[in-house]
Protein backbone atom coordinates (compact mmCIF):
# COMPACT_ATOMS: atom_id res chain seq x y z
CA UNK A 1 0.00 0.00 0.00
CA UNK A 2 0.99 3.88 -0.80
CA UNK A 3 -0.66 4.70 2.78
CA UNK A 4 2.19 6.27 4.84
CA UNK A 5 2.34 5.70 9.14
CA UNK A 6 0.40 9.03 10.45
CA UNK A 7 2.27 11.11 12.56
CA UNK A 8 0.59 10.11 15.56
CA UNK A 9 -1.93 6.97 16.18
CA UNK A 10 -5.53 7.79 16.04
CA UNK A 11 -7.86 8.21 19.56
CA UNK A 12 -11.15 6.19 18.62
CA UNK A 13 -13.95 5.75 21.18
CA UNK A 14 -16.94 3.86 20.62
CA UNK A 15 -20.50 4.74 22.38
CA UNK A 16 -23.85 3.41 23.01
CA UNK A 17 -26.01 1.90 25.13
CA UNK A 18 -25.45 -2.02 26.93
CA UNK A 19 -25.84 -4.29 24.40
CA UNK A 20 -25.29 -2.17 21.35
CA UNK A 21 -22.80 -4.61 20.14
CA UNK A 22 -19.56 -2.13 21.10
CA UNK A 23 -17.59 -4.95 21.79
CA UNK A 24 -17.98 -7.31 18.55
CA UNK A 25 -16.97 -3.84 16.59
CA UNK A 26 -13.72 -3.10 18.86
CA UNK A 27 -12.43 -6.37 18.28
CA UNK A 28 -13.51 -6.23 15.13
CA UNK A 29 -11.97 -2.89 14.30
CA UNK A 30 -8.54 -4.72 16.08
CA UNK A 31 -8.76 -7.17 13.31
CA UNK A 32 -8.67 -4.80 10.47
CA UNK A 33 -5.89 -2.65 12.26
CA UNK A 34 -3.93 -5.44 12.96
CA UNK A 35 -4.09 -6.13 8.91
CA UNK A 36 -3.35 -3.07 7.90
CA UNK A 37 -0.16 -3.75 9.86
CA UNK A 38 -1.01 -0.52 12.01
CA UNK A 39 0.02 -0.46 16.07
CA UNK A 40 -3.14 -0.75 17.61
CA UNK A 41 -4.51 -0.95 21.70
CA UNK A 42 -7.62 -2.09 22.62
CA UNK A 43 -8.31 0.15 25.94
CA UNK A 44 -12.40 -0.12 27.46
CA UNK A 45 -13.43 2.06 30.25
CA UNK A 46 -13.70 1.48 33.04
CA UNK A 47 -10.55 -0.03 33.68
CA UNK A 48 -11.51 -2.17 36.47
CA UNK A 49 -7.61 -3.07 37.20
CA UNK A 50 -6.77 -0.23 38.69
CA UNK A 51 -7.81 0.62 42.69
CA UNK A 52 -10.55 3.25 41.20
CA UNK A 53 -11.60 0.58 39.14
CA UNK A 54 -11.79 -2.06 41.76
CA UNK A 55 -14.28 0.07 43.18
CA UNK A 56 -16.17 0.74 40.25
CA UNK A 57 -16.90 -2.73 39.69
CA UNK A 58 -17.86 -3.45 43.05
CA UNK A 59 -20.34 -0.45 42.71
CA UNK A 60 -21.78 -2.02 39.46
CA UNK A 61 -21.91 -5.52 41.02
CA UNK A 62 -23.83 -3.68 43.85
CA UNK A 63 -21.56 -5.28 46.06
CA UNK A 64 -20.98 -1.37 47.61
CA UNK A 65 -22.98 1.23 47.87
CA UNK A 66 -21.72 5.35 46.79
CA UNK A 67 -23.25 8.37 46.04
CA UNK A 68 -24.25 8.95 42.39
CA UNK A 69 -22.18 12.25 42.55
CA UNK A 70 -18.79 10.27 43.89
CA UNK A 71 -19.10 6.86 41.72
CA UNK A 72 -19.10 9.98 39.05
CA UNK A 73 -15.80 11.23 40.07
CA UNK A 74 -14.88 7.78 40.65
CA UNK A 75 -15.76 6.82 36.73
CA UNK A 76 -13.99 10.18 35.62
CA UNK A 77 -10.53 10.17 37.68
CA UNK A 78 -10.35 6.37 36.26
CA UNK A 79 -9.96 8.38 32.93
CA UNK A 80 -7.42 10.89 34.31
CA UNK A 81 -5.45 7.62 35.55
CA UNK A 82 -4.84 6.88 32.45
CA UNK A 83 -4.39 10.01 30.67
CA UNK A 84 -0.39 10.36 30.63
CA UNK A 85 -0.49 6.72 29.24
CA UNK A 86 -2.50 7.15 26.74
CA UNK A 87 -1.00 10.13 25.32
CA UNK A 88 2.11 8.76 25.28
CA UNK A 89 0.73 5.65 23.09
CA UNK A 90 -0.59 8.26 20.21
CA UNK A 91 2.34 10.34 20.32
CA UNK A 92 4.61 6.70 19.51
CA UNK A 93 2.52 5.63 16.77
CA UNK A 94 -0.03 3.38 18.31
CA UNK A 95 -3.93 3.98 17.46
CA UNK A 96 -5.91 3.21 20.69
CA UNK A 97 -9.34 1.74 20.50
CA UNK A 98 -11.20 2.46 23.44
CA UNK A 99 -14.65 1.07 24.14
CA UNK A 100 -16.32 3.87 26.24
CA UNK A 101 -14.92 7.08 27.55
CA UNK A 102 -15.58 10.31 29.17
CA UNK A 103 -19.69 10.24 27.13
CA UNK A 104 -20.52 7.16 28.87
CA UNK A 105 -19.74 9.23 31.65
CA UNK A 106 -21.57 11.84 31.38
CA UNK A 107 -24.82 10.03 29.72
CA UNK A 108 -24.84 7.29 32.68
CA UNK A 109 -24.88 9.86 35.00
CA UNK A 110 -27.36 12.48 34.01
CA UNK A 111 -29.48 10.06 32.80
CA UNK A 112 -30.29 9.53 36.41
CA UNK A 113 -32.10 12.85 36.25
CA UNK A 114 -30.95 14.10 39.81
CA UNK A 115 -31.04 18.36 41.01
CA UNK A 116 -27.35 17.79 41.70
CA UNK A 117 -26.23 16.25 38.81
CA UNK A 118 -27.10 18.76 35.55
CA UNK A 119 -25.30 17.70 32.37
CA UNK A 120 -22.62 20.84 33.08
CA UNK A 121 -22.04 19.12 36.46
CA UNK A 122 -21.47 16.32 34.91
CA UNK A 123 -19.20 17.23 32.06
CA UNK A 124 -16.94 19.18 34.26
CA UNK A 125 -14.54 16.67 35.82
CA UNK A 126 -13.73 14.96 32.51
CA UNK A 127 -13.38 18.60 30.63
CA UNK A 128 -9.67 18.94 29.19
CA UNK A 129 -9.05 15.00 29.30
CA UNK A 130 -7.64 14.55 25.54
CA UNK A 131 -10.49 14.41 22.66
CA UNK A 132 -10.66 11.65 20.59
CA UNK A 133 -10.78 12.12 16.98
CA UNK A 134 -13.39 9.73 16.34
CA UNK A 135 -16.61 8.53 18.30
CA UNK A 136 -18.33 5.98 16.47
CA UNK A 137 -21.78 5.73 18.13
CA UNK A 138 -23.49 2.54 17.82
CA UNK A 139 -27.71 3.33 17.94
CA UNK A 140 -29.78 0.34 18.49
CA UNK A 141 -33.71 0.58 18.20
CA UNK A 142 -35.65 -0.44 21.38
CA UNK A 143 -37.29 -3.33 19.44
CA UNK A 144 -33.74 -4.72 18.83
CA UNK A 145 -32.16 -3.89 21.99
CA UNK A 146 -35.16 -6.36 23.47
CA UNK A 147 -34.59 -8.64 20.91
CA UNK A 148 -30.53 -9.33 22.01
CA UNK A 149 -32.19 -10.99 25.33
CA UNK A 150 -32.34 -10.11 29.35
CA UNK A 151 -29.88 -7.58 30.81
CA UNK A 152 -27.39 -8.73 33.21
CA UNK A 153 -27.35 -8.14 36.97
CA UNK A 154 -25.31 -4.88 37.23
CA UNK A 155 -26.43 -1.63 37.86
CA UNK A 156 -27.70 0.41 35.49
CA UNK A 157 -29.14 -3.09 33.25
CA UNK A 158 -32.77 -2.10 32.90
CA UNK A 159 -34.77 -1.22 29.73
CA UNK A 160 -35.93 2.22 31.00
CA UNK A 161 -32.66 3.30 32.41
CA UNK A 162 -31.05 2.50 29.16
CA UNK A 163 -33.57 4.75 27.50
CA UNK A 164 -32.58 7.81 29.24
CA UNK A 165 -29.34 6.72 28.45
CA UNK A 166 -29.78 7.02 24.76
CA UNK A 167 -31.26 10.42 25.54
CA UNK A 168 -28.64 11.96 27.13
CA UNK A 169 -25.80 10.23 24.40
CA UNK A 170 -28.12 12.13 21.93
CA UNK A 171 -27.04 15.38 23.45
CA UNK A 172 -23.09 14.96 23.35
CA UNK A 173 -23.35 14.50 19.57
CA UNK A 174 -20.53 16.56 18.24
CA UNK A 175 -18.47 16.82 15.14
CA UNK A 176 -16.10 14.20 15.26
CA UNK A 177 -19.57 12.02 16.53
CA UNK A 178 -20.60 9.33 13.94
CA UNK A 179 -24.19 7.44 14.49
CA UNK A 180 -24.44 3.95 13.02
CA UNK A 181 -27.46 1.88 12.63
CA UNK A 182 -26.04 -0.96 14.89
CA UNK A 183 -29.54 -2.54 13.92
CA UNK A 184 -27.90 -3.92 10.60
CA UNK A 185 -25.52 -6.96 10.98
CA UNK A 186 -22.36 -7.00 12.59
CA UNK A 187 -20.53 -7.10 9.61
CA UNK A 188 -22.91 -4.20 7.56
CA UNK A 189 -22.14 -1.95 11.05
CA UNK A 190 -18.24 -3.04 10.90
CA UNK A 191 -18.08 -1.95 6.95
CA UNK A 192 -18.89 1.47 8.23
CA UNK A 193 -17.07 1.17 10.55
CA UNK A 194 -13.96 0.78 8.42
CA UNK A 195 -14.52 3.75 6.14
CA UNK A 196 -15.06 6.12 8.78
CA UNK A 197 -11.43 4.63 10.58
CA UNK A 198 -9.60 4.79 7.61
CA UNK A 199 -10.57 8.28 6.43
CA UNK A 200 -9.69 9.44 10.03
CA UNK A 201 -6.73 7.53 9.92
CA UNK A 202 -5.65 9.77 6.51
CA UNK A 203 -6.94 13.05 7.85
CA UNK A 204 -4.13 12.37 10.96
CA UNK A 205 -1.61 13.07 8.45
CA UNK A 206 -2.28 17.15 9.06
CA UNK A 207 -3.46 16.76 12.02
CA UNK A 208 -0.66 15.74 14.55
CA UNK A 209 -1.82 17.56 17.94
CA UNK A 210 -4.60 16.27 19.69
CA UNK A 211 -7.38 18.20 21.43
CA UNK A 212 -9.37 18.40 24.59
CA UNK A 213 -12.51 17.45 25.91
CA UNK A 214 -14.87 21.20 26.46
P1 LIG B 1 -19.19 -1.91 30.63
O1 LIG B 1 -20.37 -2.83 30.71
O2 LIG B 1 -18.94 -1.35 29.25
O3 LIG B 1 -17.95 -2.44 31.30
O4 LIG B 1 -19.60 -0.59 31.47
N1 LIG B 1 -20.30 3.75 32.96
C1 LIG B 1 -19.18 3.66 32.21
C2 LIG B 1 -20.57 4.88 33.74
O5 LIG B 1 -21.58 4.94 34.42
N2 LIG B 1 -19.67 5.90 33.74
C3 LIG B 1 -18.51 5.86 32.99
O6 LIG B 1 -17.73 6.81 33.03
C4 LIG B 1 -18.25 4.69 32.19
C5 LIG B 1 -17.01 4.62 31.38
C6 LIG B 1 -21.70 2.11 31.68
C7 LIG B 1 -19.97 -0.68 32.78
C8 LIG B 1 -21.08 0.30 33.10
O7 LIG B 1 -20.53 1.53 33.58
C9 LIG B 1 -21.23 2.62 33.01
C10 LIG B 1 -21.98 0.66 31.93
Amino acid sequence: STEQTPPRGAFIVFEGVDRCGKTTQCNKLMEHLKAKDLSAELWRFPDRSTESGKRINAYLAKEVEMSDEEVHLLFAQNRWEKRQTLLDKLAAGTTLVVDRYAYSGIAYSSAKGKDTMSLEWCKAPDQTLPAPDLVLYLEVSAEAAKARGGFGGERYETADFQEKVAEMFEQQKNAVWVSLDADDSPDEVHDRVKAEVDRTLTTLKDFTWLPVLR
